[in-house]
């Protein structure tokens, strides 16, 4: 009887302390697997840490910054709809900036502070990824690249970057905004707490609105472009060698910028970054011409089905 009253006393301290919030874990001894990624068997991770390779461009590390960034649910509660989110949802530092980020989980659950977009010659898959399981923190450095650029930053757990952990971190004047930041940017598909139920004409009307709206916006960007544009069709001949002459041009300009760009980096880093910058273009190229097509061809949106 003692043994069972005492056995049932022990599951019961047992699960008691399964339940109990887990205590704050500073990740500070982990194991250096190389090529920047560390990790413990605790949940913490670094990868794609950067604390000397300068990236091509930069001449010098034009500075030394430590940014301190909170995750939790708290921080999403003035922003409606959300459920998880950064403390802030911009950053800006100067290009060549030596950033070393801490990384704080104020939750009982994994949350994660991952920048993309870097440059892959230096960064494993362009990306670098801080990383804690419940509460604790970690920490990691990174060297930006030159030039202006946003940068996405969120958390890539199933939901959590939709359900607003979402950031972007601007490198000098950074580049265009990101789309569905909270409390900072328009999201793409705005989401409707109206209550009303569906209705197919005001959809069109709203997209027919927005159409307009980009239409004019792009015009108003590109008036110059149109006009070189239309030349091109017309002189559809003289296109090829018009094309290649540029080409030969630009090249004998850019040249010196690029033995810059790539003074200090090996054969190797030399064609990846030239082939990630070919994967870019082509990229943009496809992005330009489905637009276009897009723009030629719906007239309207698809509805959506009724429920
Ligand atoms: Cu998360």
């Amino acid at each position: 009887m003692v043994k069972t009253v005492s056995i049932a006393a022990l599951v019961c301290a047992l699960s008691v302390s399964g339940v109990s919030a887990k205590e704050f874990q500073e990740h500070k001894n982990m194991m250096n697997h190389g090529d920047g990624h560390l990790m413990d068997m605790d949940g913490g991770m670094v990868m794609g840490q950067n604390t000397d390779t300068l990236p091509g461009g930069c001449d010098k590390i034009a500075g030394t910054k430590e940014l301190t960034v909170h995750a939790g649910h708290k921080y999403s509660e003035k922003f409606p709809g959300t459920m998880w989110a950064f403390d802030q949802q911009e950053y800006q530092f100067e290009p060549c900036t030596k950033l070393t980020v801490h990384f704080i989980n104020d939750d009982e659950i994994r949350h994660q502070w991952m920048m993309h977009g870097l440059p892959k010659y230096l960064y494993p898959k362009g990306m670098f990824h801080l990383e804690v399981s419940g509460p604790g923190s970690v920490s990691g450095t990174l060297i930006l690249p030159p030039g202006d650029k946003t940068y996405l930053v969120h958390c890539d757990i199933a939901q959590h970057m939709e359900k607003g952990m979402k950031a972007q971190l601007k490198v000098g004047k950074g580049s265009e905004d990101l789309p569905s930041i909270p409390g900072l940017t328009a999201s793409v598909f705005p989401d409707d707490y109206s209550g009303k139920p569906f209705s197919a004409e005001a959809f069109e009307a709203q997209e027919a609105a927005a159409r307009v709206a980009a239409a004019a916006l792009e015009a108003s960007a590109s008036q110059p472009k149109a006009q070189s544009g239309d030349t091109v069709a017309a002189a559809d001949d003289s296109f090829l060698s018009g094309v290649s002459v540029v080409g030969l041009a630009i090249g004998v300009l850019v040249a010196p910028l690029l033995a810059k760009r790539f003074k200090g980096m090996s054969v190797g880093e030399v064609i990846a970054t030239v082939f990630e910058w070919i994967s870019q273009a082509i990229g943009f190229a496809v992005n330009i011409i489905s637009k276009l097509l897009k723009k030629l061809s719906s007239k309207k949106a698809i509805p959506l089905p009724d429920k």
